[in-house]
């Protein structure tokens, strides 16, 4: 059987619903190219001297990770050329990366976590790449934080790449979610899963359970009720999953169902959890809506949670539909 190539997706789209202009294209190639380098990176572990620490903290305060900052400069390499961009912004940058004065700009604002899952670098665990992509406001020639600040019902892209047993690049652009795997020998990205469907309902779930005495009320009783299995309330045995890398526990929905979790807790109650809502849980919200999935911060659809800043932090609910609604009724009812 003959493969599709992400090329010829992009360019039969475009023939379909006239939603991937060249520029959006480009953008998405170069994007999936930047992924291609860091997967070739990330592969080569110690002998290529990229694990460990970089000796630097992020505007989050979090240690920098050598891979964290040589995957940040590969997608800024990659994208300040093309002429697609006005400009970028990522979770290794406190400010917007403004498109180098010598190089044409572009119409789209591209945000990124360029290696999520940090902690798993070190020990050979699944990581990835996380990236959403929104229109610049019209006549702003140099676009600043403001311009990115657009709820994620504006995304035009969103992706992500997982760097694991296969490297994979999982697309939308609001016509369904298509997988592409990494054919390493040809070096080509190959359609492999068209349409992925999430399941709407789910006997697994995925929660960094060692907070479980800081969380709310809402999530105690949810995650409790599941935990009680066939003798509580759910009347069925649940399953649990958890990755510490996003893109991987959000890979496994995608494939088998689930729903994940990373929700506010009581330990420092200013903070709306840990994930960002630009780079991290809007890509994902808008992947797994389109993939029929459902993705809220408890209280509202996170796509609808209109940003105040760059790195914003936001609860997460997401995945199989069903499960998430009943987390986020739970939340309403208390
Ligand atoms: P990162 O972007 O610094 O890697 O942090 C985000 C990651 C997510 O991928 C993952 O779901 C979560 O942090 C894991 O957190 P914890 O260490 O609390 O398990
Ligand atoms: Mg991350």
């Amino acid at each position: 059987m003959r493969r599709k190539t992400l090329t010829q997706y992009l360019i039969e789209q475009q023939r379909e619903f006239n939603n991937i202009p060249a520029e959006l294209r480009l953008l998405i190639e170069v994007v999936a190219r930047a992924c291609k380098s860091i997967s070739h990176a990330v592969s080569k572990g110690a002998l290529g001297g990229v694990l460990g620490s970089a000796g630097s903290e992020n505007v989050q305060g979090e240690v920098q990770k050598k891979l964290d900052v040589i995957s940040n400069e590969i997608l800024l390499e990659a994208n300040e050329w093309g002429g697609h961009l006005a400009a970028m912004a990522s979770e290794e940058m406190e400010d917007v990366f403004h498109i180098p004065n010598r190089y044409p700009k572009g119409e789209y604002l591209m945000m990124f976590d360029p290696l999520d899952g940090s902690s798993n670098i070190d020990v050979n665990v699944s990581i990835g790449t996380i990236f959403s992509v929104l229109r610049c406001p019209d006549n702003v020639t140099e676009a600043t934080e403001q311009d990115f600040l657009q709820p994620g019902t504006q995304q035009v892209a969103a992706g992500y790449a997982v760097y694991g047993p296969q490297t994979v690049l999982v697309l939308t652009t609001g016509h369904g979610v298509h997988c592409f795997t990494l054919d390493r020998e040809m070096g080509s990205w190959v359609l492999t899963q068209e349409n992925m469907r999430i399941p709407e309902d789910t006997k697994e779930f995925a929660i960094n359970a060692s907070n479980s005495r800081h969380w709310y009320p809402p999530v105690q009783r949810y995650v409790g009720e599941m935990l009680d299995g066939k003798d509580g309330v759910r009347g069925k045995d649940f399953n649990m999953r958890w990755i510490a890398s996003m893109v991987a526990d959000v890979h496994r929905i995608l494939n088998r169902g689930g729903v994940f979790m990373y929700p506010a807790d009581k330990r420092e109650p200013d903070k709306p959890g840990k994930l960002r809502l630009m780079y991290e849980a809007n890509p994902m919200a808008m992947i797994v809506e389109q993939a029929g999935g459902a993705a809220t911060n408890g209280k509202q659809r996170i796509l609808d949670v209109q940003p105040t800043k760059l790195h914003e932090r936001v609860a997460v609910f997401l995945g199989s539909k069903n499960e998430v609604e009943r987390v986020t009724r739970y939340h309403a009812d208390a």
